[in-house]
């Protein structure tokens, strides 16, 4: 660990001291505030409260109302098909809630009755076959903690910053722990035939999404999934199955997964033509970007979470990730880049999955650039914005894995702004 109390390293017994005088709220966050009258008694303690059951699935408390995901309303031209954001600047740890993930709907949130959820494997398979929900529980089953990307999450920041939040910059992303069983599992049973080397899983929205995934994927780590974070998938990520793709882009998790057929090619469908396609300056299109590359966002400070208690003892926090692998690494520039900081990794190092990040520093009260960067397992660096355009152009909406920047004024307010 490496916190600096007034630019100086303490010592192992100055911390432990520091620590005795926390108590005394002076060394860390806390202040000598004897006579603060939010410390008298209050009529919570003078009283009953609620008993149990009277909230049989439990709400957040009153006081986190503005914890919630937002749309930005004039991105799209109605609610029935658009996105809304992760309110990544009020979370920690890696695990986002369920009533949190972003939501993205092509048409509308499915509501799918599950006794009448049906599975059809068809296409290039010895046996084409349809399954029932009950069906699919039969299977041996995995847990596994995976980030959900949309392509176009930062979309909108390409050619500039745009957008004052790290939810609508950086927030059409979600890290759930997932329960489903093996795709292979479920191929294997139908049978692939020798020429089946693509899919298409459709959903049962009125959008009918499909995309096309090589069975080489699908064969490694794809799951049909049914539980995220332990209960079943809530309505608006696909209830009550959808498939998870793990580190590649959300757009291929279809849900409310209905059928998946096998074929020898893929289908050049719309949402891996005229979308989710990168248009470069020689005119030419990247196509098949599937994988996420490695991005990070601090969240905290940020244009919706700014610092409001001076100068003094600061924590920074966000987010990295990697459509790759893990992220062993990620550096913090308080300066727009001129001195890099190696952060404080916290919590569990999963494959494809978000790690969360802390940088504590003693604020001075001049202003700051602040900046994340991660480091994947490959040995991948997250570029700069300018890095990203000089190779791709101008024109590009997706994949947008760029440094973002966070000015901070001498109040502690945060703005998105760009320097590189
Ligand atoms: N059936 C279906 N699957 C879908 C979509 C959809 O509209 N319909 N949207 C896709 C897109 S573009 C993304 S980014 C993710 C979003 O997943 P989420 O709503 O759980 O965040 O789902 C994908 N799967
Ligand atoms: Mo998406």
């Amino acid at each position: 660990m490496t916190l600096k109390f007034n630019g100086k390293k303490p010592s192992r017994r100055a911390f432990l001291q520091g620590a005795a005088t926390m108590g005394a709220g002076l060394t860390l966050g806390g202040q000598a505030r004897a006579a603060d009258p939010a410390i008298a008694v209050k009529p919570w303690m003078q009283e009953l409260g609620d008993g149990v059951d009277t909230s049989p699935y439990g709400m957040p408390s009153e006081y986190e109302a503005h914890v919630k995901r937002r749309n930005v309303e004039w991105l799209t031209a109605d609610t029935v098909s658009s996105i809304n954001f992760t309110p990544l600047h009020e979370l920690d740890g890696i695990i986002t809630p369920n009533g949190l993930c972003f939501e993205r709907h092509h048409a509308g949130v499915a509501r799918l009755d599950p006794r009448e959820y049906r599975l059809m494997i068809n296409g290039l398979v010895d046996t084409p076959m349809v399954f029932t929900l009950e069906d699919l529980m039969r299977f041996p089953r995995e847990n596994h903690v995976y980030f959900l990307e949309c392509a176009a999450n930062s979309g909108m920041e390409w050619r500039g910053a745009q957008l004052n939040g790290c939810q609508f910059t950086h927030g059409m992303i979600h890290n759930v722990m997932y329960t489903g069983v093996p795709l292979r599992l479920i191929l294997e049973e139908a049978g692939v035939r020798t020429a089946g080397k693509w899919l298409l899983p459709e959903g049962a929205d009125a959008s009918a999404m499909t995309r096309s995934v090589p069975l080489e994927k699908a064969m490694d780590d794809c799951l049909v999934a049914f539980k995220m974070n332990g209960e079943a998938l809530r309505p608006e990520q696909g209830y009550p199955v959808r498939l998870v793709v793990p580190g590649w882009e959300g757009n291929m998790w279809v849900k409310w997964l209905r059928r998946i057929e096998v074929g020898d090619q893929p289908w050049h469908h719309r949402e891996e033509t005229s979308k989710y396609t990168d248009l470069l300056a020689d005119g030419s299109a990247r196509r098949f970007t599937w994988e996420m590359d490695a991005k990070s966002v601090i969240t905290s400070p940020s244009p919706q979470a700014p610092i409001t208690h001076g100068k003094g003892h600061t924590v920074i926090t966000g987010v990295a990730w990697s459509g790759r692998g893990t992220i062993p690494r990620v550096d913090v520039t308080l300066d727009g880049g001129i001195n890099w900081h190696q952060a404080r990794m916290s919590g569990p190092s999963l494959e494809k999955s978000m790690h969360r990040f802390y940088y504590e520093f003693d604020w001075d009260g001049s202003p700051l650039l602040l900046q994340s960067r991660a480091h994947d397992s490959t040995g991948y660096v997250q570029p700069t914005k300018d890095m990203l355009r000089k190779i791709r152009g101008e024109n590009s909406i997706y994949h947008n894995n760029g440094i973002q920047t966070w000015a901070i004024n001498a109040e502690g307010i945060a703005e998105n702004v760009e320097i590189s």
